[in-house]
This record gives C-alpha cells, sequence and structure tokens, in this order.
C-alpha cells in the first residue's frame, strides 16, 4: 500500500500521483456504497499491484468550485491596475484562507503597468504588517516570476482574485509546459470557459503543485461571527493587549489600542477601515437572517 495524491479524474479513474509517477487507478468498489467521492487533491492509499484506490484520508478542507481538497496555499492575485485593486476582496479572501486553514500570500501583478515605483509600494504597504508574503510580478516581462517560484510553499497551491488580473497568465508563467487560455474576458465566455475542462494539479519539478483553475470562495467570511474576525488580523496582535476591554473588537469601543495604533500611523489606517466594513457587513447578513 502506498500513499499518493489524487492530481486529476478521468471518466471514472484516477491519476495518483506517488513517488514521482502518476498512476492510472480505479476506486474500490465499495466506495459507492459508502458514499465516498474521491476528488482532485484527496490523499490515498493505492494498492499499487493492482492500481486500486483503498482508501481517502480525512480531508484538511474541501471546496467546491473548483472542486478540490486539501488546498495547503492562497495565492491572492491583483493587478496594480486594469483592473484596479479590490483591497476588500483580498482582506476577504485572506480571511476565508485563514479560516480553511490555508496559507495565504499577496500578488501584485502588471507592475510593469505602474507609472512609478510608489504606485505599487503604496498597494504593498497596506499588506506590510498582515502576515502575508507579497509578490509583485509582471507576467508580460517576467520580472518577480522566479522569485515567486522559489518563494511558493510545498503542497497544493491556487490562484484567485478579481476577473482580469492575470491569474491564468501566471499559472502559465508557473507552468509553462502546457498552454493554457489567457486572454480578454469576452472571449473566454465565447468559449464557454472552465465548461469543458476538469480541475487539475500540476505539478512542478521541485514537487510543489498548483491547480490548473482560479478559484476559492470568499463567501465563507460572512457566516462568520463578528468577534472571530479580528483574530485573523496579525497587525491588531502587538496593540490588542492595550485595549481595556477584554473582549474588544476594536469598533466602537473606547480606549482601544488597535484604534490609537491606527490613529498613530503604525497599523495601515486603510486596511483597518476594511476591517469595519467586513464587520458592518456581517452585522448586516446576520440581521438579514434572523
Ligand atoms: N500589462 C500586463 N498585462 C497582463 C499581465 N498579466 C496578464 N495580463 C493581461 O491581462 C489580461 C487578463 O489576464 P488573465 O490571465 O486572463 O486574467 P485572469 O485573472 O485569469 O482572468 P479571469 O479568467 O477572467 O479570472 C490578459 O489580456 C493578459 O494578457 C501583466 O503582468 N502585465
Ligand atoms: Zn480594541
Amino acid at each position: 500500500m502506498e500513499r499518493g495524491i489524487i492530481v486529476r479524474g478521468v471518466g471514472g479513474f484516477y491519476d495518483v500521483y506517488l513517488n514521482g509517477n502518476v498512476l492510472r487507478c480505479i476506486p474500490r468498489g465499495k466506495f459507492r456504497k459508502e458514499g465516498i467521492t474521491p476528488v482532485v487533491g484527496d490523499v490515498v492509499e493505492v494498492n499499487t499491484r493492482d492500481a486500486v484506490i483503498e482508501s481517502v484520508l480525512p480531508r484538511k478542507n474541501q471546496f467546491k468550485r473548483p472542486c478540490v481538497a486539501n488546498i495547503d496555499n492562497l495565492g491572492i492575485v491583483m493587478s496594480v491596475k486594469h483592473p484596479d485593486p479590490d483591497l476588500l476582496l483580498v482582506d476577504k479572501l485572506i480571511l476565508a484562507a485563514r479560516v480553511n486553514s490555508v496559507k495565504p500570500f499577496v500578488v501584485i501583478n502588471k507592475i510593469d503597468l505602474a507609472e512609478c515605483e510608489s504606485e505599487v509600494k503604496a498597494i504593498e504597504e497596506e499588506y506590510r504588517l498582515s502576515g502575508c508574503p507579497i509578490f509583485c510580478i509582471s507576467c508580460k516581462d517576467g520580472t518577480g516570476i522566479e522569485e515567486l517560484k522559489q518563494g511558493l510553499y510545498s503542497g497544493i497551491t491556487t490562484f484567485a482574485g478579481q476577473s482580469g488580473v492575470g491569474k491564468s497568465s501566471l499559472i502559465n508563467q508557473l507552468y509553462p509546459h502546457v498552454s493554457r487560455e489567457v486572454g480578454d474576458i469576452s472571449n473566454k465566455t465565447k468559449r464557454g470557459k472552465h465548461t469543458t475542462r476538469s480541475v487539475e494539479l500540476l505539478i512542478l519539478p521541485d514537487g510543489k503543485m498548483l491547480v490548473d483553475t482560479p478559484g476559492f470562495s470568499a463567501l465563507d467570511v460572512d457566516l462568520m461571527q463578528p468577534e472571530e474576525v479580528q483574530l485573523y488580523y496579525d497587525e491588531f496582535i502587538p496593540y490588542a493587549e492595550r485595549c481595556r476591554f477584554p473582549k474588544c473588537i476594536h469598533y466602537r469601543e473606547p480606549h482601544c489600542g488597535v484604534k490609537e495604533a491606527v490613529q498613530r500611523g503604525e497599523i495601515p489606517g486603510q486596511r483597518y477601515e476594511r476591517y469595519i466594513r467586513i464587520i458592518e457587513d456581517i452585522n448586516e447578513k446576520r440581521r438579514e437572517r434572523w
């Protein structure tokens, strides 16, 4: 029995990556009765003699679109411009990642379009204390791609972000072996983007893995408790102990160490303001539900 990872499903078969090779396997018959459906990213035990998947190990996390399990890292991609960065979405994706035990990192793409260095610096500054590694790249001229490759954590990485920021371009840069579809939005829709191709794990030469289809949902954030959100903001940690109230969520409470740090400019003000927006959005959604 050997342990491997499912990298793709092909009409009832599963390709399992084990010992540096890919073996096409069939799932054990009893899976269907037991209601077990293996998915891409699953860690499985394989009887290599018969190429049969004997068991699926418990999942660390699982996502629907694309349907993958056991994501380790999330690359949150934005572009300097075209489109302008949606920092609220970036913040929500950081949260959604951390809630699901996924390590987030930030990718600022299209730096070739920046008119001056300070344009990129200003975006970087927003996330400097967030605990997320930051990579500044251009998929157009290749700047920063090598650093990103080196800096990629081990395990399975997926990319998410607004439409048009360059997620597919980045996957092509990191895994140039197969050409994938990159283009303007209208072109992709015309050809029925992502409807025919199912999700796959791409194995990089050093064994790190990429999900070939971008996507990750920030929706989970709406279901969080407002008190819980602050736990995922690394920038609050050094100041929260100065709050007068032990349950301070750094919102309307007086004598708040975090708000004082924002006022002194020690925590990026806009990142804090977006935190408040997230709290208020959650409160709003809760009111709608009750
Ligand atoms: N100038 C510039 N353009 C880029 C860069 N990276 C990607 N693009 C262009 O941006 C457009 C969108 O790129 P995609 O890779 O399709 O973006 P995406 O995030 O996968 O988009 P969706 O599939 O809609 O989510 C394409 O026209 C790319 O050629 C870059 O670094 N610089
Ligand atoms: Zn506080």
